[in-house]
C-alpha cells in the first residue's frame, strides 16, 4: 500500500473500523449473532460489518433487517427467485423485496435469527450477499437482454460471473478486496444502446472494435452527495478475454493507492484528480503486466436506450422476450412466486432484472404468448403501463432508509397516476425520484430527476424536491443538472405538469379534447 493508504492517523473512522476488524471476519460469527440476538451485538458488526454479507441492520425499522444479493447481469432462475420469495413470505406484511437500479434485489423483514438458514438455502440455489455493501464492489451490471437481442455486438453474461466470481471468490467472500477505500461500481455492456449506463460506474466496457471486437474502457463515473462525474475513457481497448484480468489490476490499484483519509473524497474519480489519467494508465499497466492498446477512435453505442416493456422477438427464431413493468420495483412473496412460475410456465425458467427497476421473462414461443398474456399477474405488471409509468424510477427512500429526506416510492407511483389522468403523452418521459443527494436513484440520467430535500415554508420545515433536467442515456449519454431548487412535494403537481406541458409535448386531458 502507499504512504496515503496506510497513515494511519489520518485515516477516518471507517477505516480505523476496518483496520480493527475486517468486515468480512463476522462470516464466521453468524451463528453467534443469530443466537445472541441483534440486542446483544457489537454496535460496528450490528451498524456496519454485516454490509460485508450484504445484511443491513436498518435504524427505521430496528430488527427487521434488509439484505441485498448479488444478481450478476440481473439474471435469476425460478428456483432462486422461489428461495427469495420464501424468505420474505415468512415475514408477512413486513416482507417485500425491491429491484435495485444495479439489476439486483433487496429483501426486507429479515430477522437475525433466520439469517443462518437462509445463507444455507441461499447456497443450495447458487445465490449469494456476499460484499454488496459497503466497502465492496456492487453488483455488476450487463445487458438485460444479453444472449437475446440480435443487434448486440457481444453477450456480456460469462463476463460479468466470471468478474464476480473473481472479485468475490465465487460468492464465498474475497478478503483480497474487503477492504477497498469506499464503494465501486462496473459495468459491461456488448450492446448498442449503453443499457448499463455504462457513463456512472466507476469502471466499464463498452463496445468498439479494434483488432475485431472489443471494449473501449471508461473510469471514475460515480456519484456522491457531494459530487457528480460521468466516467472517462481511460483510452485502453481491451478484447473480451482481457476484461476480467483488467478488472483485477484496475481494483487493485484503487485498494493499494485510493484515498482514505476523507470519505467524501474517496472513490476512483479522486484518485483521478491527485494523480492524472496518465499515471493512472501508468500504474494499472504495471499491475496488469501487459501492454495497453489505445482505444478504438469510437465506441459502438449508436442507439437510443430501449426499456424492454412489451413484447420483442429474440435473435432465436421463434422466441419472445416480453418485459414487465414493476412500479418502482416492488415486489412481495405472492408476486415473485407467480413471476417464478410464469417463467417455468411460459419461458424457460428465466427471470431477468433491469437498471430501471423492471423484470424480463424471455424464451416465450410465439404459440405461448397469446395465453401468457392472459396471466392475471399481467394486470398488476402490465406490457404496456402508462407513458409515465413506463419509465419511472424511485429509491428506497424514507420507508426504509434513514438518510432519506423524503419518502419516494409512494409518493412516486401517487404523483405519476394524477399526471398520467390529467395529461396525454405522446413519447415516454423518465422520471426519476431519490431520497437524498447520495443519488441512489440516479436523478442525474433522467429526463426529470427529482431529489429529495428539506424546504422551508410558512415557517414549517417540509419534504420537498430539487429539481434536475437534462440527463441523456443511450448515446451521447451526459448527466442533468440542477434546474430548480427546494420545490415543497405538497407544490410540485402543477410544476411538473408544467415541465411535461412545456419541454415534452404533454397536453391537459380537457384541452386535448377541446381541439378534436
Ligand atoms: Fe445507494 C447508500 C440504496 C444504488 C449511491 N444506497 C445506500 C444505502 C445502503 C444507505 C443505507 O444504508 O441506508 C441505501 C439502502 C437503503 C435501503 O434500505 O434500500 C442505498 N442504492 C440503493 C438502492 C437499493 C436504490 C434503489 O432503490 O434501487 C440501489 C442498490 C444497488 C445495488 O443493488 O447494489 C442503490 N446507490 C445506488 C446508485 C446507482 C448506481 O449504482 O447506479 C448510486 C449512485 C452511483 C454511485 O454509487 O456512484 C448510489 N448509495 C449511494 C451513496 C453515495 C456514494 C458515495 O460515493 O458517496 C450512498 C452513501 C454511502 O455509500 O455512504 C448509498
Ligand atoms: Fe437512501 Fe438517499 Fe439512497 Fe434514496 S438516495 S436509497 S434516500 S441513501
Amino acid at each position: 500500500m502507499t504512504e496515503t493508504a496506510t497513515t494511519t492517523e489520518k485515516l477516518n473512522k471507517f477505516e480505523k473500523l476496518k483496520a480493527k476488524k475486517d468486515g468480512l471476519a463476522v462470516k464466521g460469527e453468524i451463528d453467534e449473532f443469530a443466537k445472541i440476538g441483534w440486542e446483544a451485538m457489537d454496535e460496528e458488526d450490528l451498524n456496519h460489518r454485516l454490509k460485508w454479507l450484504g445484511v443491513f441492520f436498518r435504524p427505521v425499522t430496528p430488527g427487521k433487517f434488509m439484505m441485498r444479493m448479488r444478481i450478476p447481469n440481473g439474471i435469476l432462475n425460478s428456483s432462486q427467485l422461489s428461495v427469495l420469495a420464501e424468505v420474505i413470505q415468512r415475514y408477512g406484511d413486513d416482507g417485500s423485496a425491491d429491484i435495485t437500479t444495479r439489476q439486483n434485489i433487496q429483501l426486507r423483514g429479515i430477522k437475525i435469527e433466520d439469517i443462518p438458514e437462509i445463507f444455507n438455502k441461499f447456497h443450495t440455489v447458487g445465490l449469494t450477499t456476499i460484499q454488496s455493501g459497503m466497502d465492496n464492489i456492487r453488483n455488476i451490471t450487463g445487458d438485460s437482454v444479453a444472449g437475446l437481442d440480435a443487434n448486440e455486438f457481444y453477450d456480456t453474461r460469462e463476463l460479468v460471473q466470471q468478474i464476480q466470481d473473481m472479485l468475490t471468490n465465487n460468492g464465498e467472500g474475497n478478503p483480497e478486496f474487503s477492504n477497498l477505500p469506499r464503494k465501486f461500481n462496473i459495468a459491461i455492456t456488448g450492446g448498442r444502446d449503453n443499457s448499463v449506463h455504462a457513463e456512472i460506474n466507476d469502471l466499464a466496457f463498452v463496445p468498439a472494435f479494434k483488432d475485431g471486437f472489443g471494449f473501449n474502457v471508461l473510469v471514475g463515473g460515480f456519484f456522491s452527495g457531494k459530487r457528480c462525474e460521468a466516467a472517462i475513457p481511460l483510452n485502453v481497448w481491451v478484447k473480451p478475454d482481457e476484461v476480467v484480468s483488467l478488472c483485477r489490476a484496475i481494483v487493485e490499484i484503487f485498494r493499494d493507492h485510493g484515498l482514505r483519509a476523507n470519505r467524501q473524497k474517496a472513490r476512483l474519480m479522486w484518485l483521478i484528480d491527485e494523480w492524472g489519467l496518465e499515471k493512472l494508465r501508468t500504474e494499472v499497466e504495471k499491475r496488469w503486466g501487459k501492454t495497453f492498446k489505445t482505444a478504438a477512435p469510437k465506441d459502438e453505442i449508436d442507439w437510443e436506450k430501449r426499456d424492454h416493456i412489451g413484447i420483442y422477438p429474440q435473435k432465436q427464431p421463434g422466441l419472445n422476450y416480453v418485459g414487465l413493468n414493476i412500479p418502482v420495483g416492488r415486489l412481495y412473496a405472492d408476486d415473485m412466486f407467480e413471476l417464478a412460475r410464469l417463467a417455468e410456465v411460459y419461458g424457460s425458467g428465466e427471470i431477468r432484472f433491469t437498471v430501471e427497476q423492471n423484470a424480463i421473462i424471455p424464451n416465450i414461443t410465439d404459440s405461448a404468448l397469446t395465453a401468457f398474456l392472459t396471466e392475471p399477474l399481467l394486470n398488476k405488471f402490465g406490457v404496456n403501463p402508462g407513458l409515465l409509468m413506463r419509465s419511472l424510477v424511485s429509491c428506497t427512500g424514507a420507508q426504509f432508509c434513514n438518510f432519506a429526506l423524503i419518502e419516494t416510492k409512494n409518493r412516486a407511483l401517487a404523483m405519476i397516476k394524477v399526471l398520467e389522468s390529467e395529461l396525454i403523452l405522446s413519447r415516454p418521459v423518465r422520471i426519476h425520484w431519490t431520497g437524498c443527494p447520495n443519488s441512489c436513484g440516479q436523478p442525474q440520467v433522467a429526463d426529470i430527476g427529482l431529489m429529495g430535500t428539506k424546504v422551508r415554508k410558512n415557517g414549517k420545515t417540509l419534504e420537498g424536491v430539487d429539481i434536475y433536467m437534462g440527463g441523456t442515456v443511450g448515446k451521447d449519454a451526459h448527466l442533468g443538472t440542477c434546474v430548480q431548487k427546494s420545490i415543497p412535494c405538497e407544490d410540485l403537481e402543477p410544476v411538473l405538469k408544467e415541465i411535461l406541458i412545456q419541454n415534452f409535448g404533454a397536453k391537459l386531458r380537457e384541452a386535448a379534447l377541446i381541439s378534436h
